[in-house]
């Protein structure tokens, strides 16, 4: 193998993102991915364990875990923390009553080393329901301004309408990209 297929490769490798998709139970995160791979949507069982999916976007790779969220699978999820370039917290915004939960969930994952460079976006999912908490609620709800540690985003969405799923991903792979990719060139 020569050294220019070898530096090839190196540089592939580095424009791979490794973005994890978190939340509670039922936020949505495996029908955005759906949604996100064009995918039927009608229908969508519970995640048990995991899924990786992987997505090209421009010159990036993205591969995407899709991890359980129900409560007896949560201890699980620092097993996928390692090389997590981008964190993605799905809430379902119609769920009021876990909101507590969702907001306690996601600050301890931030407490996590393995997650500190992580960018984190939170995405304000079940938007097209009605009497869906908007996020500015939701913002106030999770304490999002108390988050010093990740650069973060929230964003309203919806996995039924499509409302900004791509343009997620596409602040996800900006954010990434600016702090890891800036003196890399093409
Ligand atoms: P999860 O992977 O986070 O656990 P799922 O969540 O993707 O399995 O979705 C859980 C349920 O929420 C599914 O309904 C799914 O259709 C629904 N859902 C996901 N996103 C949206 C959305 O943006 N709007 C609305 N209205 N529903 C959504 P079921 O009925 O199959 O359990
Ligand atoms: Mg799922």
């Amino acid at each position: 193998m020569g050294l220019l297929t070898i530096i090839r490769k190196n540089q592939r490798k580095a424009k791979e993102m490794r973005i994890l998709f978190l939340g509670l139970d039922n936020a949505g995160k495996t029908t955005i991915l759906k949604r996100l791979n064009g995918d039927d949507i009608g229908s969508v069982s519970p995640t048990l364990g995991f899924e990786i999916k992987t997505f090209i976007h421009g010159k990036y790779t993205l591969n995407i875990w899709d991890v359980g969220g129900q409560r007896t699978l949560r201890p699980y999820w620092r097993n996928y923390f390692e090389q997590t370039d981008a964190l993605v917290w799905v809430v379902d915004s119609s769920d009021r009553l876990r909101m507590q939960d969702c907001k306690e969930e996601l600050h301890s994952l931030l407490q996590e080393d393995r997650l500190a460079g992580a960018s984190l976006i939170v995405l304000a999912n079940k938007q097209d329901l009605n009497g869906a908490m908007t996020d500015a609620e939701i913002k106030e709800a999770l304490d999002l301004r108390s988050i010093r540690t990740h650069n973060w985003k929230i964003m309203p969405c919806s996995a039924i309408t499509g409302q900004n799923v791509a343009e997620a991903v596409g602040w996800v792979v900006n954010d990434v990209a600016g702090r890891i990719y800036y003196n890399l060139g093409d």
